[in-house]
């Protein structure tokens, strides 16, 4: 707050002997910054920060519904990916602020505040540093429009590029209260302005479970992709929970939940076990901003989890002799959302996404440890299902032990076991080379002759992989599909993967754009998600993007790698002549490449185009393959009815 008044001080000593006419009011200092530097702000000026630019506005709605005066708020992206972010709050302030003599309403969006989640300090928190991201994106827009009901006025204020346009001016009568934000991201500062509909709708959707009660409405207005839903969910994040396992089936009826607070902090825990499913899906919040890395929130759960379990299979008499479980025995099959509330919260980690404050760790620990104890006492059928859980668990990872025993022992009698299959490369520092993991034995043919076998490493893959869904570890070390893949990588899996051995440090996907393609990319990805994750949070690996069509006119061969794409090349190799003939076909397959076509398109690091995999990629393909591969028919039925036509393009 001290850094905040300081700016208006500053801003009231340049500014105090005269009026400020429209004209005059440039671009105050502090925006100039943000359009110098927007990374800092904002994260990125790539589609994420596009899209950061939504949820700063919509945060100021939330924090409204969370002072309890707003219970309705619209997103909308407008035709030329205009948004639209409406409230039924009390409108922003529009009297005069003594500081600056100005109405609140235009220093709320012209005078950059403290506490920005990227410039270090504190995150805002409701009630405290109310709105610091609405002159974020007003310096990052083209152009900016908000209109505030309140006192039975509409009041308008207009911006372009930080630069108000227009003071705030009564515009008409009203008989409701709120505030309307009008925006489009300015072109000169976004690598692209195009807004991905699904993306705010996740983000919307995971709001609206936030922050129960609170009704969100997700539009997409533009011409030709119009769709809305609108999300409310009284239950909060048992209801996400509940969503989360939508496609599996839960252990016990019912999800667990708890919540205990402690001086200005409070912590809300929702849980449910699942039959199917050997995963652990904990997904964690810190003043309703997601927490992917975890942190002092994620460790206090973990902790008391365990303490619990154990001392209840004791005390209930379930476990014999000195049996016990691990932490990992305690959350296979669990899924878990963590949202704590707090004053001052501290990011941390590469990405700021993981939690600091160590006093939410004994928060989380003792709300657990409480309630988790008395629920158990009074349910005691889900205590022993979920124990008996965990002691399955237990069993399975003593059998997988002792699996990588014996093939640690049969590796170590013969010798070098790299696969048959594998074409290996020459070089041997990792941070050099490069595996591609070729779908089907022609493609890792052309591959296999097409590569540069100085730095490039070929494995082809081939008919149908093991279903990873139902198999547990000690069955996957078994696999003949899997096992190249895990010598050819060299660094185990599972608790034992030791990036130190991973042999190459660019594991590329190479499969077709089909249905089968995107069937075996799924697999494959679901599996370093389930057993190699360090694999894809380190960033190693990408899928290849092969062209999908060829355009030859004479003796010009172009690719092409979108239908966009294949129009601009056939308009340029028509240029001069528009009636010349040029023959365009589509790729049907990777196997129908020759070497040294595929070795152009798709592997040459100076022309190729690769894709890498980020850990949201990886999720997605989790809850895909889930849904493909787990116990639940219906769901699975549904799903390929709306994709059939869809995978033929699936992207991750
Ligand atoms: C569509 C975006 O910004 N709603 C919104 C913002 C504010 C208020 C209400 C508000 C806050 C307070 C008092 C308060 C903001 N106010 C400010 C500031 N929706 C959206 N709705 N009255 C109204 O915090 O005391 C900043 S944002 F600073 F002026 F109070």
């Amino acid at each position: 707050m001290a850094e905040e008044r300081n700016e208006l001080n500053e801003l009231n000593t340049t500014q105090t002997d005269h009026e400020y006419g429209a004209s005059e009011i440039q671009v105050l200092e502090g925006l100039e910054a943000v359009r110098k530097r927007p990374g800092m702000y904002i994260g990125s000026t790539s589609s994420s920060g596009l899209h950061h630019l939504v949820y700063e506005i919509v945060d100021n709605a939330i924090d409204e519904a969370l002072a309890g005066y707003c219970d309705s708020i619209t997103v909308e992206i407008l035709p030329d990916d205009v948004i639209r972010v409406t409230d039924n709050g009390r409108g922003v302030p529009v009297d005069i602020q003594p500081q600056t003599g100005r109405p609140a309403l235009e220093v709320v969006y012209t005078v950059l505040h403290a506490g920005g989640k990227f410039g270090g300090g504190g995150y805002k928190v409701s009630g405290g540093l109310h709105g610091v991201g609405g002159s974020v994106v007003n310096a990052l827009s083209e152009w900016m429009e908000v209109r505030v009901h309140k006192n039975g006025q509409i009041y308008e204020v207009k911006f372009s590029r930080g630069n108000m346009t227009q003071e705030m001016t009564v515009v008409g009568k009203t008989d409701k209260t709120g505030t309307e934000v009008v925006f489009k991201p300015d072109p000169e500062m976004f690598d692209d302005t195009v807004y991905d509909y699904e993306t705010l709708h996740r983000r919307m959707r995971e709001q609206a479970f936030l922050n129960a009660g609170v009704r969100i409405l997700m539009a997409d207005r533009r011409p030709g992709q119009e769709a809305e839903e609108s999300m409310r969910y009284e239950g909060g994040i048992r209801e996400f929970v509940t969503f989360i396992n939508r496609n599996k089936t839960p252990l016990h009826e019912g999800v667990i939940y708890m919540s205990g607070s402690r001086d200005d902090s409070m912590a809300e825990i929702a849980m449910q076990y699942c039959e199917d499913s050997y995963n652990e899906v904990i997904v964690s919040f810190a003043n309703n901003v997601h927490t992917p890395e975890g942190g002092m929130h994620e460790e206090g759960l973990k902790r008391a989890l365990t303490n619990v379990l154990n001392a209840y299979g004791k005390k209930a008499g379930i476990f014999k002799g000195e049996e016990k479980v691990s932490g990992d025995d305690c959350r296979e099959g669990l899924t878990c959302v963590i949202s704590v509330k707090l004053t001052e919260a501290q990011f941390e980690g590469q990405t700021k996404a993981k939690l600091g404050n160590s006093e939410m760790r004994t928060l989380v620990n003792a709300v657990v440890s409480d309630k988790l104890e008395q629920y158990l006492d009074e349910n005691p059928a889900v205590g022993k299902a979920i124990l008996d859980k965990a002691l399955m668990a237990n069993r399975a990872r003593e059998a997988a032990r002792k699996a990588r025993e014996n093939i640690r022992r049969k590796n170590a009698l013969e010798g070098s076991t790299l696969p048959g299959k594998l074409s290996d490369c020459n070089e041997r520092d990792p941070a050099l080379t490069e595996i591609y993991i070729v779908e089907g034995d022609s493609a890792g043919g052309s591959a296999k002759q097409g590569r540069d076998s100085r730095f490039q490493a070929i494995l082809p893959l081939w008919g149908k992989m093991l279903n990873v869904e139902k198999a547990r570890a000690d069955k996957i070390y078994g696999n003949d599909k899997l096992q190249p893949v895990i010598t050819a990588l060299g660094a185990g899996l599972g608790e034992d993967f030791d990036e130190s051995k991973l042999r190459y440090h660019k594991v590329v996907i190479m499969a077709d754009a089909d249905v089968d393609g995107s069937h075996i990319r799924t697999l494959l990805l679901t599996f370093f998600f389930r057993f190699m994750r360090p694999l894809i949070e380190r960033g190693y690996v990408y899928a290849a993007v092969p062209p999908l069509f060829k355009l030859v006119r004479g003796k010009t061969v172009r690719v092409a790698f979108s239908e966009e794409e294949r129009d601009k090349i056939s308009a340029e190799l028509r240029e001069g002549n528009p009636n010349a003939k040029v023959d365009i076909s589509r790729f049907k397959g990777l196997g129908e490449m020759d070497y040294e076509e595929l070795w152009e398109t798709t592997m040459d690091p100076e022309r190729r185009t690769l894709k890498r995999i980020t850990m949201e990629d990886a999720v997605k393909a989790d809850e895909i393959f889930t849904l493909l591969m787990g116990e639940k028919v219906e769901p699975r039925r549904e799903y390929i009815e709306q994709n059939a036509l869809k995978a033929v393009n699936l992207d991750y």
